[in-house]
């Protein structure tokens, strides 16, 4: 039986079912919002109290919704391949680790975590910044929502490059494919050698560039490949 390196990013859609809004479908959270007007350094600048109230309330919601089949497949698809697989995640929800996967790269950081613009630090953070409440490394009063906004560099590029590079299998999961870089990591896997795999409710803007699509629901469809896969390697 034979081992694969696979690599699954994941977009909004995962999470679609467990109850947390997307971005672009009809109810996604962009419709409350333009994005330049919460989701970027310069809208901060200009509003902090805008920015912070609308990722305190997503932050609280995370209390109110559980992960569904999907983020319970990939657990287990770790529990079988353990260092074989990375979840690279667009998503900063929490339900991929209250799944059980531990191998998780929130490329565009995370709800539950505190940036310090004084100190650099990163702190786990459940509460509300609107406060400005003071920093628990440095003190200092400047805690941002440890998100990667619109024009800032994502988190662990490096990293993910070397992964992608290794990949054998590369598959998206519940992504648009319309934010970058993110959306160019199938184009990097497949030119270093991966078979690409897209598993979404409906084609993405990257479609074309993979070997093979399924369309549903992740729900559905994630059980599904997760067992296909497993019958075919062993750890
Ligand atoms: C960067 C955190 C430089 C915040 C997010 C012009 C052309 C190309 C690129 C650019 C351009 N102008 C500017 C850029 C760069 C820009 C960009 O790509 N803009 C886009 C809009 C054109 N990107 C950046 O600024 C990035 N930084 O480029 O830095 C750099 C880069 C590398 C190295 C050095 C320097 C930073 C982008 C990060 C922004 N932050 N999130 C927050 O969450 O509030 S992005 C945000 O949208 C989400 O995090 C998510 O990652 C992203 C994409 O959304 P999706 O996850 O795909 O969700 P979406 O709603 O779009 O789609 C959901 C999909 O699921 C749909 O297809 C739907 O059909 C499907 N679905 C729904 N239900 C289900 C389902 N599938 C299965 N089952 C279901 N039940």
């Amino acid at each position: 039986m034979t081992r694969v390196k696979v690599v699954v990013l994941t977009g909004a859609g995962i999470s679609a079912e467990s109850g947390v809004p997307t971005f672009r479908d009809a109810d996604g959270l962009w419709e409350g919002h333009r994005v330049e007007d919460v989701a970027t350094p310069e809208a901060y600048e200009l509003s902090p109290t805008t920015v912070h109230r609308f990722y305190d309330a997503r932050r609280a919601a995370l209390r109110a919704v559980d992960p569904n089949p999907a983020h319970t497949a990939l657990a287990r698809l770790e529990r079988e391949l353990g260092d074989d697989l990375l979840v690279i995640t667009q998503n900063i929800d929490d339900l991929h680790e209250r799944a059980g996967s531990e191998r998780v790269l929130h490329m565009h950081g995370e709800l539950r975590s505190a940036l310090c613009r004084a100190c650099h630090g990163r702190h786990r953070w459940d509460h509300d910044l609107v406060d400005l409440p003071p920093c628990p490394g440095c003190g200092v009063t400047e805690l941002r929502p440890d998100v990667v906004w619109f024009g800032e560099i994502p988190y662990e590029m490096d990293r993910i490059a070397v992964e992608l590079a290794r990949a054998e299998l590369f598959v998206s999961i519940g992504t648009s494919g319309a934010v970058y870089p993110a959306a160019g990591f199938v184009r990097q896997a497949m030119r270093y050698g991966a078979r690409t795999l897209e598993l979404n409710l409906e084609p993405s803007e990257g479609t074309v560039w993979f070997h093979e699509a399924r369309h549903g629901r992740a729900g559905d469809l994630v059980p599904e490949w997760v067992s296909e896969l497993l019958s075919r390697v062993s750890r």
